[in-house]
This record gives C-alpha cells, structure tokens and sequence, in this order.
C-alpha cells in the first residue's frame, strides 16, 4: 500500500488528514502544495484535484480529494471499530460533527484565521472579526453544551470525527480574542493535547 499527500501542512484540512494517518499508524509521502508553496495551480494538480485545493491523496493508485472523505476512507480501511464505528448509526453521532465542522463551523474560523493572522494589523476589519467571533462563539457554546454529555464528539470513545472540529479547536484557544469560558470544550482540547498526532499536527501556532 502507498499513500501520497499533497498539501502545505499549515492547513487545517491537511492537518486532519496527517493526524488521521498518523493515528492509524499509516506510511506516507508528503509533498508542501499549495499556500506560499503554491503548485495546486498546475495542470499536473489540477488534474488530480480539479478544486486546485488541498488536501488530495492518492491510494493505491486512486486520487481522493476533499479532507472528510479522505478521512472517512481512511476509517473505512483502516479504522473500522477501532476510530471508526462500523454501526452506520453509532457512526453518525460521530460523523455529523464532521459536516457540522465543514458547513458551519468552518467559515468563521477562516475568517478569524485570515483576519487576525493572515492580515497585516493596520489592514484588519474590525466589524468582520466581530461578525465571524461571534459566531464562531456561538457554535463553540454549541459544541461545549454537547461535550457536557459526550466525552468525544461521536461518545465516549475518541473517532476519526474529533479530528474536525479538533483541527480548528487549537486555533479557537490561540487566536488574540475574548472568549466566554466553554469548560467542556477546553476539558476536550485538553484531553486531544494528551495524543501525539494532535501536538505534531494541530496543537501548535496557526499560520
Ligand atoms: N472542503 C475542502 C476544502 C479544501 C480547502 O479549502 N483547502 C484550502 C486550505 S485549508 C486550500 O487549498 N487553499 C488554497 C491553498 O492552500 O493554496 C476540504 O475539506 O478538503
């Protein structure tokens, strides 16, 4: 079995991607496309990924793009019962946090990205990083209020799932702005920083 990945690792998307392989002991070869790296641009890229975008793998000679397939894939081949549920039901209590992460809490937390890293600060728009804190807010609170209840997102088990909302939680902790206590989220992070793959992969400062 061979995997390659093609993405700058800075990226949450990637990010997720690195850290699943890493949690299911997986070898790959890793090449830094897109960003300051840029090369997602090519026709070479854009014919393996037509977005231009990464994450893209290619597995055993297949080519998967978008990061909570690759991540489902992944859960398929490799993690079944162990970081995956093979019960299509106990799966979904994991795997809406996955399109959840993606839908709705993703646009926000790019905002912030962008605005409070990316942009120089004399160049920042106040009204669009309240916009988007106040939402991020509101849908960290959402998942605080389920981790009341759950230890993981999907239960009391870690799943291949906790790696989306994880990818943008450690970004959450760091970002320069006023956050309402959210106990059982940080009690989360917390419980994500204790493993490997999270502090290579995520736990670190976003760029
Ligand atoms: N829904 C896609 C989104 C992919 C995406 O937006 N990737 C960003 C990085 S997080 C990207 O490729 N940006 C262009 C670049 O890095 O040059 C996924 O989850 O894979």
């Amino acid at each position: 079995m061979t995997i390659t990945i093609w993405g700058r690792a800075n990226s949450s998307n990637v990010m997720k991607v690195l850290w699943a392989a890493d949690e299911l002991g997986l070898a790959y070869v890793r090449h830094d496309v897109g960003g300051p790296f840029g090369g997602n641009r090519t026709a070479e890229y854009l014919s393996r990924n037509p977005n231009g975008l990464v994450p893209t793998i290619e597995i055993d000679g297949e080519i998967v793009w978008e990061s909570n397939t690759i991540l489902r894939l992944l859960g398929d081949r490799y993690g079944r019962d162990t970081l995956w549920p093979s019960d299509p039901l106990v799966r979904a209590r994991a795997e809406r946090w996955m399109d959840w992460q993606l839908g709705t809490l993703g646009a926000p937390m790019t905002t912030l990205l962008f605005q409070l890293v990316r942009t120089p600060e004399d160049q920042r728009q106040p009204a669009l990083i309240a916009q988007a804190l106040e939402t991020a807010t509101k849908h960290w609170a959402l998942l605080d209020a389920h981790l009341a209840t759950s230890a993981y997102v999907g239960g009391p088990n870690f799943t291949l799932a906790d790696m989306c909302p994880g990818c943008l939680v450690a970004r959450w902790f760091r970002f320069p702005v006023e956050r309402p206590p959210l106990p059982h989220l940080e009690a989360w992070y917390q419980r994500l920083q204790q493993r490997a793959p999270f502090q290579r992969w995520v736990d670190i400062a976003p760029t």
